[in-house]
């Protein structure tokens, strides 16, 4: 399935938030990935998340540039950088990558949230996702939902809804083959939703911000020295690590997700 051409992305973007790309990895890369993502929750255990934060109902993996090259591809992938630059402009950072299985009859959904609880500034949107799905996202094993054009409301849904984990009249549900990734302004309203079947589901979340805003989780700091020295300098400027506005506006920062504690 060929990719959107740019242009049209850029307008479901704008006027939606979020746009879907099919058959985005390719089945080798899609098995490789699957493989090492699993294989780093066994291998993390009860620790695994531990970097950031973990979720009840859900396995969650942080800062898995540390992880493996396979993982420093997901967030290099040039494909994928020319849709969040349709969201964020031409300087923008990696803030996180992160894997999420929601677990099978996990029984809760994530409220709506936009993540960082952020709100588009005066200079326009600093938050963009990208949905890896690694497993089939179907209607029953815990899709994203997200409510279209909500990015443009400049509005969080906990200052306006009375229960954000409710549905809202307007959501879509995301559902997809496994290899599809969905890239998503970030600052449109969005969350997991609940897996009612007996098996896992499992995505990865690369999700970036503008130059000037902080990284959900401080590469600098969480990239172990022989990492950091092996990496080319493409990767380093996206995870900026040597980027002294990314260590002043990331050092200090206070929140960083978009509801968990
Ligand atoms: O994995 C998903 O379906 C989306 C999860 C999400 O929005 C989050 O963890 O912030």
């Amino acid at each position: 399935m060929p990719l959107p051409d740019l242009n049209q992305a850029k307008r479901e973007l704008d006027e939606r938030g979020f746009v879907v790309l099919e058959e985005f990895i390719d089945p080798g890369w899609l098995a490789e990935l699957q493989q090492a993502t699993e294989h780093q929750f066994d291998r993390e255990g009860s620790e695994a998340g531990s970097e950031f934060k973990t979720e009840t109902g859900s396995r969650r993996l942080a800062n898995l540039v540390n992880k493996g090259e396979v993982f420093q591809r997901v967030v290099a992938e040039p494909r994928l950088l020319n849709f969040i630059e349709l969201v964020l402009g031409a300087e923008f950072k990696l803030s996180s990558l992160n894997a999420r299985s929601a677990n099978p009859h996990n029984g809760i959904s994530q409220p709506l949230h936009a993540d960082m609880g952020a709100i588009a500034d005066e200079r326009g949107y600093w938050v963009c996702n990208s949905v890896w799905m690694l497993d089939d996202f179907t209607t029953q094993n815990g899709p994203m939902r997200v409510v279209p054009g909500s990015h443009r409301w400049n509005q969080l849904p906990q200052d306006v809804m009375a229960d954000p984990s409710e549905p809202h009249p307007d959501e879509e549900i995301i559902t997809g083959s496994a290899g599809t990734v969905v890239v998503m302004n970030a600052h449109a309203w969005h969350g997991g939703t609940e897996n009612r079947t007996d098996r896992s589901r499992m995505a990865l979340h690369a999700f970036y911000a503008r130059r000037d805003k902080p990284q959900q989780q401080y590469q600098r700091e969480l990239l172990s020295e022989s990492v950091q020295a092996s990496l080319n300098a493409e990767l380093r400027k996206i995870l900026a690590l040597d980027d002294s506005l990314n260590d002043e506006v990331t050092k200090n920062c206070q929140q960083r997700s978009g509801f968990l504690k």
